[in-house]
């Protein structure tokens, strides 16, 4: 497997040098800063990649081998086919990047949220910190600051009530910081940033899209976009929802085995892939990660590889230490190695250290929530380890 490592720019606090000392070889990235739903140029994809492969003499070469992520803009999510327009631009970003030799193409099907925590910074029992889903946290999002119509539905009385209490208890600081981490888009996110009167109107349109509709919409956008990705050599990678579960009334496809199987044989096409991620899967008890991994193998050209421990009420996790948690890294590992010894080098599987918890040096230095370069550095290092004694 190639050891791959999400880097957000030179200006985003880690170096290129501090990813060669971490031992990755190979570059995850993105134009983060091109507008959702705009076509990348050549010109851009090629300076970045010269950033990022210019090397100086003696040092070891690094390679952009995957994009995450060309965002999925919500009209090909609302309207499938019909959002030509959003396709085809979809497609020259891809061209694009195929024209610069990346071959592994990620990105996510969620409707109007990318990635959602409540918490970035709770305190584990070593007093690193990590990033959080708190049920009642996110519900008094929902019920008390969103105020969804319709979200009453999705909760008992009693919950009801607990959020409206735990909301009277929140300092405004920490009820502004709620609010910033679920609709202000963390690092990487394909989905924009919203106040709360953009997050309702974003959600207004999506009614009368179900699962089924959704469901048929993203069929729709491969149907269009695998055939040129075939052509150009491309593998793209359906990253799962995260967490595995419908938010905001939305609904959420990519969740599950039985999900992934659906768009897999609407869809056979080599260039239908998979980014498997441990850490979104694993929040699902019901998810059987290793199974999963044999399952969809060939399908499998990126992982993102993290655990996550849910809480006493299961609906809430946190970010675990890579070996630790509810995922048997061990066992996933040794799924996606038996896999990747079948394939040629060009095919091997890059996987990257997903997120870290904050510690050590990473206290004294910026970062983007989830990516502090000591957390993923120790996250790496264990990978590496399992990897190489298996
Ligand atoms: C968070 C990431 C997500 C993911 C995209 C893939 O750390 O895993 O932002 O990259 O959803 O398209």
């Amino acid at each position: 497997m190639r050891h791959g490592w999400p880097w957000f720019g030179p200006d985003a606090g880690v170096a290129l040098d501090e990813v060669r000392q971490a031992g990755a070889t190979d570059i995850v990235t993105a134009l983060h800063e091109a507008p959702i739903g705009t076509a990348w140029t050549d010109a851009a994809v090629a300076e970045r990649k010269n950033l990022i492969e210019t090397t100086a003499p003696g040092r070891t070469p690094l390679t952009w081998s995957v994009v995450e992520s060309i965002p999925v803009p919500d009209a090909v999510k609302r309207q499938g086919r019909a959002a030509k327009a959003d396709i085809e631009a979809w497609i020259a970003s891809m061209q694009a990047v195929a024209k610069a030799d990346i071959k592994i193409i990620c990105y996510n099907f969620m409707p109007v949220v990318d990635w959602c925590r409540t918490e970035l910074d709770f305190e584990t029992a070593t007093g690193s910190t990590a990033m959080r889903f708190d049920q009642q946290k996110f519900a008094v999002f929902e019920l008390c600051i969103l105020r969804r119509p319709g979200a009453e539905r999705d909760y008992t009385p009693a919950e009801r009530q607990a959020a409206d209490s735990l909301l009277r208890s929140m300092s405004a600081q920490g009820t502004e910081a709620l609010i910033t981490n679920i609709a202000s888009a963390l690092p990487g996110s394909t989905t924009e940033p919203l106040t709360i009167p953009a997050f309702r109107d974003k959600l207004e349109p999506y009614g009368g899209i179900d699962a089924a509709r959704l469901r048929q919409h993203l069929i729709e956008f491969l149907e269009v976009a695998t055939p040129a990705a075939e052509a150009l050599g491309v593998t793209l990678t359906l990253h799962p929802d995260d967490p595995p579960r419908p938010l905001f009334g939305l609904p959420r496809i990519a969740s599950t085995a039985a999900d992934y199987d659906a768009i897999f044989t609407s869809v056979p096409s080599p260039a239908n892939g998979m980014c498997y991620c441990t850490g979104s899967l694993g929040v699902r008890a019901d998810n059987d990660l290793q199974a999963i991994a044999r399952r969809f193998a060939p399908r499998i050209a990126f992982a993102h590889l993290r655990s996550t421990k849910r809480e006493a009420d299961p609906r809430s996790f946190h970010e675990a230490a890579h070996l630790e948690g509810d995922v048997d890294m061990v066992s996933v590992l040794r799924e996606l190695l038996t896999e990747d010894r079948k394939r040629s080098p060009g095919r091997s599987i890059v996987f990257r250290p997903d997120h870290g918890q904050r510690m050590i040096g990473d206290f004294g230095r910026t970062s983007a929530p989830g990516y502090p370069v000591v957390g993923r550095l120790r996250g790496l290092a264990e990978l590496r380890g399992v990897i190489a004694a298996l």
